[in-house]
């Protein structure tokens, strides 16, 4: 049946009593079934690579809490090594990755129509989970949006300004253009194949959007999220995307119209009461409560959540967080929340 779940309606505009719920890295360190499944893969690439283990993960959050949707389990790093990039974690650090800084590194990547031979575990537990998720809960598939996936590639890992992706950008424009330009064909056939495999949704994540501005944000933020849109709403026209320029501020303005998104993911740097006047006006807003929350807890969790609620309770809404929970959550605050929301 069409659009019976609520996370569908809001997407699709519906203005509902209640919002549905999710959250952004809610399979993770701040539960203890994620840090015993992740023991068990042995480390963090091969839990993304195991198709059993992997929607193991995706699915213990639902069973614990009972969200609306789950997200994949999977990491925006993973185009990269697809590419031909090496990609390794180190504990208690972050990614890292070999680092691409001129044309020719660009062109000794793989080419696009061979990410399949790498990704296809991701595919593989993507079909688990269309099969074994309740049928009230939604299957969101993502990746990384080209300028976040870029900053790594460059940089090698994550960075607090972006510098290296910005200093390719302006000291050898050609070299960062083929790149950009590499990374939004991986991701639409990415994308593409996850919809085609039983996502029902699909996020792009372009965590450091905020270090763009001006004409830079059009080009490397808007334009590339707009072409990856368009090529997959030309395929698959009713499966609904959600936008994520994390800390774009005024950027926000007009993104959803302009790229074609259904829904704008919105971090904790905006209100929520201006996000309902500016944003939800073109359609569905997600996110806005500060990942610290869950934390620190108490009533303050509480009165942020209902806050959230109420400021945007006259549009379409989905409630989640402005970033990703941290391993520091306490679990319960996550119940807290839940009951905040569905108390109204
Ligand atoms: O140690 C561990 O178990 C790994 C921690 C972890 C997890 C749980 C990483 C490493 N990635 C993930 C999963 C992940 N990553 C998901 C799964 C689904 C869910 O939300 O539950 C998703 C959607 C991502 C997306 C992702 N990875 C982003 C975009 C969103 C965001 O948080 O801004 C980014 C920037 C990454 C890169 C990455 N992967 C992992 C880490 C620690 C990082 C950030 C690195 C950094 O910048 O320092």
């Amino acid at each position: 049946m069409a659009q019976q779940k609520t996370i569908l309606k809001a997407l699709a505009g519906e203005t509902q009593e209640v919002p549905p719920i999710w959250m952004m890295r809610q399979a993770g360190r701040y539960l203890p079934e994620y840090r015993a499944t992740r023991a068990q893969a042995g480390d963090f690439l091969s839990l993304c690579y195991n198709p059993e283990l992997a929607a193991e993960v995706t699915l213990q959050p639902i069973r614990r809490y009972g969200f609306d949707a789950s997200i994949l389990f999977a990491d925006i790093l993973l185009i990269p090594q697809a590419l031909g990039a090496d990609l390794w974690f180190v504990t208690g650090e972050g990614p890292r990755l070999s680092t691409i800084t001129s044309m020719e590194g660009v062109d000794a990547l793989r080419p696009v129509g061979e990410i399949d031979a790498t990704l296809s575990p991701i595919y593989e537990t993507v079909k688990i989970l269309a099969s074994e998720l309740p049928k009230e809960t939604t299957l969101i598939g993502f990746a990384g949006a080209p300028w976040t996936v870029a900053t790594y590639m460059i940089a090698g890992r994550g960075t607090p300004d972006q510098g290296p992706a910005h200093l390719l950008k302006n000291e050898n424009p050609a070299a960062f253009d083929a790149l950009m330009a590499k990374i939004t064909q991986a991701t639409i056939e990415y994308l593409a194949a996850q919809i085609e495999a039983g996502a029902e949704v699909v996020k792009l994540f372009d965590s450091w959007a905020g270090s763009l501005k001006g004409a830079d944000f059009q080009r490397y933020a808007l334009q590339p999220a707009k072409e990856i849109i368009t090529a997959l709403k030309a395929q698959y026209p009713n499966t609904p995307v959600i936008a994520f320029p994390r800390e774009a501020g005024a950027g926000y303005i007009g993104f959803a119209k302009a790229t074609g998104a259904d829904c704008l993911a919105i971090d904790n740097s905006i209100s929520a009461e201006w996000a309902a006047e500016n944003l939800q006006t073109d359609g569905c807003v997600q996110g806005n409560l500060a990942s610290k929350h869950m934390v620190t807890g108490g009533d303050k969790l509480v009165s942020e959540t209902k806050r959230i609620c109420k400021a945007l309770k006259n549009g379409p809404h989905i409630f989640n967080l402005g970033h990703g929970i941290t391993p520091d959550a306490d679990p319960d605050n996550v119940q807290r929340m839940i009951d905040a929301v569905r108390e109204g």
